[in-house]
């Protein structure tokens, strides 16, 4: 059974007009009870009534993240007190925390979207699902908790960190998925070589619930090649719920969007027009059954396009790109526009390196300095000067053919670059202190 939802293969027009009633009905809703939506509405002088058709969402304003920092906590909950059963909340690491309180009800529409997910990755009951997110001011562990309980795994929640423990009780209890972070499982594959574990050989791991940060498809070849299991897709977002708003199906290179919860839109950042299916442009979301703090055409800031073609598989739910980038993530080095991701690409093609890599920039009094650090596998490494120069030329010739520039390059040694146990920071930009 790949699918627990009937709504997986909802005939298009039908889903069409399940979106509007439930738009029609979140718009009158949220206009009633949040004093931010409807004063923007008023503004631009629309009111609930004048969305007669999915087109009209255009005639709403857009929600921002610093709306939720402004607001914070509670000026954007529309439900009463009463109603709420959880706080979801960042960390804040980039400032203000931001603060989501659902109800019952989003908490178990949530469920049954992480439920999707994972049915149809293909596992169901008899799989034991690892949940190695972090559990407390992070979406991801409960998220795939509750998800793997809804379909029937046995789910065993690690939280992230303590990689040896997660290792032993992954062999002793027959892990068959673990749900983590891409960095962590890199980190996690070499602790496990460390201590002699071979994934095909000694446990049942079969599948990797991977998301919360952008992965090439470079890297799931790299991780797909060196632990044998199925490296799935998985994204999400605070603000929308947590991890199960959209999912692989491994017909396509893209991912479902649950568009009978989470409502999607495909705008041009810049003017914020939207645009057709094909195009790419910045992700916006409707919570068309979140009732806590529904967000309305949220600004994501994740850059992808929505396939217009339907995938094979039969779903109707629409497919974007796998995410790649943020506009928020994106350098502007020399002129020229940089996204991590095109880094980690490179690196891939370079087998004596690892794709552990951290990118620093620093102010000169002429041009930003930008520098690349790239640690050397373990066991290409060498102390012949000759070779590990040639190495660099390599490594800065596959930068530069992805990226246009030419960064200094820096080999470290193995193992010395900060791991992750949940996002990975990639990036230090000194330019902004
Ligand atoms: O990262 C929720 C999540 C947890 C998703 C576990 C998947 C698995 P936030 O911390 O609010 O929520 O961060 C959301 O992370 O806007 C994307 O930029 C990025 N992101 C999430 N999933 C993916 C993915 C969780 N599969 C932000 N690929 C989003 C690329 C992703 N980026």
């Amino acid at each position: 059974m790949n699918s627990i939802s009937d709504n997986d293969y909802l005939p298009i027009p039908e889903l069409r007009k399940l979106q509007l009633e439930k738009l029609q009905r979140l718009v009158a809703y949220e206009y009633e009870r949040v004093a931010l939506f409807r004063r923007r509405c008023d503004e631009k002088g629309v009111k609930p009534r004048d969305i007669a058709s999915l087109d009209d969402i255009a005639k709403l304003p857009f929600m921002v993240k610093t709306d939720l920092r402004d607001e914070y906590p509670l000026g954007l909950t529309a439900a009463p007190m009463e109603e709420i059963v959880r706080f979801h909340c960042s960390s804040g690491t980039t400032g203000k925390p931001i603060c989501i309180p659902n109800t019952k009800g989003d908490v178990e529409v949530w469920a049954e979207a992480t439920a999707r997910c994972l049915a149809m990755y293909g596992l169901g009951k008899g799989d034991v699902l690892q949940v190695a997110y972090g559990y407390g001011l992070f979406t991801g562990g409960l998220g795939l908790h509750y998800g793997g309980e809804k379909l029937g795994c046995a789910v065993l929640p690690t939280s992230a960190g303590n990689t040896e423990k997660q290792l032993m009780l992954m062999r002793d209890l027959g892990t068959t998925a673990l749900a983590c972070t891409p960095s962590y499982f890199l980190h996690i594959m070499e602790v496990a070589k460390k201590l002699g574990i071979d994934f095909r050989r000694d446990t049942k791991l079969r599948h990797g619930i991977f998301g919360a940060e952008p992965w090439t498809d470079e890297m799931r070849a790299k991780i797909e090649r060196d632990s044998g299991i199925v490296a799935h897709d998985i994204y999400g977002l605070t603000e929308i719920s947590g991890p199960g708003v959209a999912a692989d199906c491994g017909r396509t290179n893209g991912l479902h969007i649950w568009e009978d919860h989470y409502y999607p839109e495909i705008v041009d950042p810049e003017t914020l027009q939207p645009l057709p299916d094909g195009e790419k442009g910045e992700l916006v979301f409707t919570t068309l059954d979140r009732f806590g703090t529904p967000m309305i055409r949220y600004r994501t800031r994740d850059l992808t396009r929505l396939h217009p073609e339907q995938c094979p598989c039969g779903r109707t739910a629409r497919v974007m790109d796998r995410i790649k980038a943020r506009s928020d993530d994106m350098l502007i080095v020399h002129g020229v526009n940089l996204f991590p991701s095109q880094i980690e690409t490179a690196l891939l093609g370079v087998p004596e390196v690892e794709p552990h890599y951290q990118i620093v920039l620093t102010p000169t009094e002429t041009l930003d300095l930008l520098e690349v650090k790239v640690e050397i596998r373990s066991e290409s490494f060498s102390d012949n000067i000759r070779e590990l120069e040639s190495l660099k030329k390599r490594v800065l010739a596959a930068v530069k053919t992805i990226t246009g520039l030419s960064p200094k390059i820096t080999l470290v040694s193995p193992g010395s670059l900060p791991r992750s146990e949940g996002k990975i920071k990639r990036v230090i930009d000194n330019r902004k202190k």
